[in-house]
């Protein structure tokens, strides 16, 4: 949907810049860097971008890349894969286990690539959220301090009772600037999901980063495996109606430049979450290797041996996988585009 401000011929749509530029400059699509693709002046100081700031070392088979450092956007996508938030566990007087974990919105500018701040809201400081994780039965207690500058809520996918959605309207409803509210509920059913806030406007309000994975093991858990978690998203920073950045853990190109380190043989458990906005599908390819496919991680027993496999908006599920050969190997969304922008990266395997 566009917004009037944002009327073609005031803010050339990011589509519309890519193919302009690359009939005007006859390069390749591929060829061209994000700072070419991207707005650089901003009138609704979404984003602020240094002139030619961006980098653009083509230094990956010809695609363009340039990650920014971890230490200078404030979280790091390579910590965030394997970052399992088990919150502060303590017992029940019926003998359950009670996990609890502390939850602040707040604005946050984000340097999410070379010389390209996005004005972001978070939880706790970084995009995605933290990725917590409980086991199936466990009551759980989300103590969530809004601490931003608009109403925000947390919403789960899960199973609890209403007045527990983090919905705008329905029980404590919108979480106002310095409210506190606690969500309380139990850990059903298991299986990889996520949370998000649930605020009007809604995409702009999950679009700025307020999401993240929310994990549940299976009582009886799953089969030792190197586990790890990897939240899709895009970034809209010039305030159109679509995306100028794509990653995966929040920060584009992180993984062409600091590759997911796995070992030869070993199982590879991914948690693959899509909380993508303003774009209907995104995707998930690996090069050189195939996959078992669990749908929202709901069930222990596999619906898809592929190497490729798209989900909707807020579609999430489980990748089982082996690599049986050393070496570096790619893994990116499959639509072009996407991967262009920033979705996209390698695994190293190891002996
Ligand atoms: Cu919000």
């Amino acid at each position: 949907m566009k917004r009037p401000l944002h009327s073609a011929s005031v803010m050339p749509s990011r589509r519309g810049m890519l193919f302009g530029a690359a009939a005007a400059a006859a390069v390749p699509l591929s060829m061209l860097g994000r700072g070419q693709a991207v707005a650089q002046q901003d009138p609704m100081d979404h984003t602020t971008m240094a002139p030619g700031s961006a980098s653009n070392h083509g230094g990956h088979a010809g695609f363009p890349s340039g990650s920014v450092p971890p230490g200078r956007a404030g979280f790091d996508p390579t910590a965030i894969l394997r970052d399992f938030d088990k919150g502060t566990v303590s017992t029940l007087p019926d003998g359950r286990t009670l996990r609890e974990w502390d939850i602040t919105a707040y604005d946050r500018d984000i340097e999410i690539a070379p010389g390209v701040t996005f004005p972001g809201w978070t939880y706790n400081g970084r995009i995605p959220g933290p990725s917590l994780w409980a086991r199936e039965g466990d009551a759980l207690r989300i103590h969530f301090t809004n601490a931003g500058s608009h109403p925000h809520t947390i919403h789960f996918h899960g199973v609890h009772r209403a007045e527990m959605d983090g919905t705008a309207g329905i029980g404590a409803g919108s979480i106002l600037p310095g409210q506190r509210f606690t969500y309380e509920f139990d850990a059903e059913p298991f299986g990889t999901h996520l949370y998000h806030c649930h605020q009007s406007p809604l995409a702009p309000h999950i679009a700025k980063g307020l999401y993240g994975a929310f994990i549940v093991e299976p009582k009886a858990g799953r089969p030792e495996a190197d586990e790890m978690i990897m939240v899709m998203n895009g970034y809209n920073t010039d305030g159109g109606d679509d995306n100028e950045f794509y990653s995966v853990n929040g920060l584009p190109f992180h993984f062409m430049d600091h590759p997911v380190q796995v070992t030869k043989g070993q199982l590879v458990r991914i948690h693959l979450i899509n909380i993508l906005e303003y774009d209907p599908i995104n995707s998930f390819h690996v090069h050189a290797n195939f996959f078992h496919y669990y749908p929202t991680g709901t069930s222990l027993t596999p619906s898809e041996y592929t190497d490729t496999i798209m989900q909707a908006q807020g579609q999430r599920g489980i990748l089982e996988m082996r690599f049986p050969h050393p070496g570096k190997y790619m893994f990116h969304a499959h639509k072009t585009e996407f991967a262009e922008l920033g979705w996209m990266g390698f695994f190293e395997v190891s002996e």
